[in-house]
């Protein structure tokens, strides 16, 4: 499955993708001060090892130093939650992207409280949870500054039986579009961590509720707006981890899928496919070219220029790296990161414009599971990433 990372961690070491004039700076022997010169003074004209041509073709980048797409990844922890001293029993994961609203920022996330730990699939009941993300609701928080955070309550609450979403809703991610707000997630209708549906890939379709405020209150469509593929197709029984973005006058609205394939290593296969509509409600027409990318568990995206870039975090031949797709589907590898935000919701302040020319991201909050050895027993607090995926930042000229 994911990635554990089981502690939150405080990592002030991590520069992100420096800018030149910080080179100068940290960096002072001569010998440093002179790699960039030498990297200039190749010409890619002339015959060129492996390596340094996929640097200046593949990666696009005219110096190595110069790709905006590579970045490394700060964590530090949030101020404002409370997890019941990590008895398992409070939950906190998934969070949303970030949207700035009313002088403040807003943030969705799964949000259990639960009389005990996930019990696993064979002692799960009403009350008792099978995994970290069964008998869910989602709830929002607020801040000021990204770091101190208010919560406030519920948002979207499991809706009666039999509407999508009764045993649980989790996994949100946010769109505001002609000054509405959806929230779109995944609506489970049985607990999840069924042995024979693969463990953690569980069958379930994606719901939407709106709101003409972020703090609601929120309607829910009730009923399923992005449905599985046909049998046999690769998202025929799992629609998570739904993305919305704006591009083109449209709602772009990437998921993953695919999970119930293994590797050799046991790890899930994860795709990525797009479904595009014309209004938030649907309806939504899957991407021909689907699944769009081959690899990732929970993948961040946003505008960037005038394509689309992905941290494509765990899981997967290409996890760990970043990718962008100029086009919106055609993804290629752009860099090779490590540590990278897992089940991250960035503050994309393009993720909505409709941009050709999208800044990138700064900063973001993502999750950190505490399973121990123990994946049934488990909960998983939020934590603040920054980053340098911003041209704003990268480029001195901006
Ligand atoms: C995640 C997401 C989805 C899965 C589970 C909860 O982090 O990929 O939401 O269903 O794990």
């Amino acid at each position: 499955m994911r990635s554990i990372l089981s502690l939150f961690l405080i990592i002030t070491v991590f520069a992100c993708n420096s800018k030149p004039e910080e080179q100068t700076q940290s960096t002072s022997t001569n010998s440093q001060d002179a790699f960039p010169l030498f990297i200039d003074n190749i010409d890619p004209n002339r015959k060129l090892s492996s390596a340094m041509e996929r640097s200046f073709k593949q990666y696009e980048a005219p110096r190595l130093l110069d790709n905006e797409l590579y970045s490394n990844f700060r964590y530090t922890e949030l101020e404002g939650f409370d997890y019941n001293n990590g008895d398992g029993t409070i939950t906190r994961r998934d969070p949303s992207k970030i949207i700035f609203e009313n002088g403040k920022y807003y943030v969705w996330y799964t949000y259990r409280n639960t009389p005990t730990k996930p019990m696993g699939y064979s002692k799960c009941n009403d009350t008792i949870p099978s995994v970290d993300w069964d008998l869910c609701d989602i709830w929002y928080a607020t801040s000021t500054d990204g770091f101190t955070w208010e919560e406030q309550g519920v948002a979207i609450p499991k809706p009666d039986k039999p509407n999508p979403g009764w045993r649980s809703v989790s996994t949100t991610d946010i769109l505001k579009w002609k000054d509405k707000y959806y929230l779109y997630y995944q609506a489970f209708s049985a607990p999840s961590g069924k042995p024979s549906n693969g463990g953690g890939s569980d069958v379930c379709p994606v719901a939407m509720s709106y709101a003409d405020s972020p703090d609601g209150p929120w309607t829910p469509l009730n009923k399923v707006v992005i449905d599985f593929g046909k049998e046999n197709e690769w998202d025929h029984r799992v629609i998570h981890d739904p993305y919305p973005l704006v591009h083109d006058g449209k709602i772009y609205v990437y998921y993953k899928s695919g999970m119930d394939k293994r590797d050799a290593n046991r790890k899930h296969w994860d795709g990525w496919g797009v479904a595009i509509a014309e209004s938030p409600e649907g309806p939504y027409k899957k991407h021909p070219l689907n699944p769009v990318m081959n690899s990732g568990h929970e993948t961040i995206l946003f505008p960037y220029k005038e394509g689309v870039a992905a941290i494509v975090t765990t899981d997967g031949i290409e996890h760990y790296t970043i990718q962008y797709a100029k086009d919106w589907v055609n993804f290629e590898i752009a860099s090779v990161s490590k540590l990278l935000p897992v089940a991250a919701g960035p503050f994309s302040p393009d993720a909505f414009t409709d941009t050709d020319d999208a800044d990138g991201i700064t900063w973001g909050l993502s999750h950190f599971i505490n399973a121990g050895n123990n994946w049934n027993k488990m909960y998983t607090k939020l934590g603040r990433f920054d980053c340098d995926l911003s041209r704003k930042t990268n480029d001195p000229s901006m």
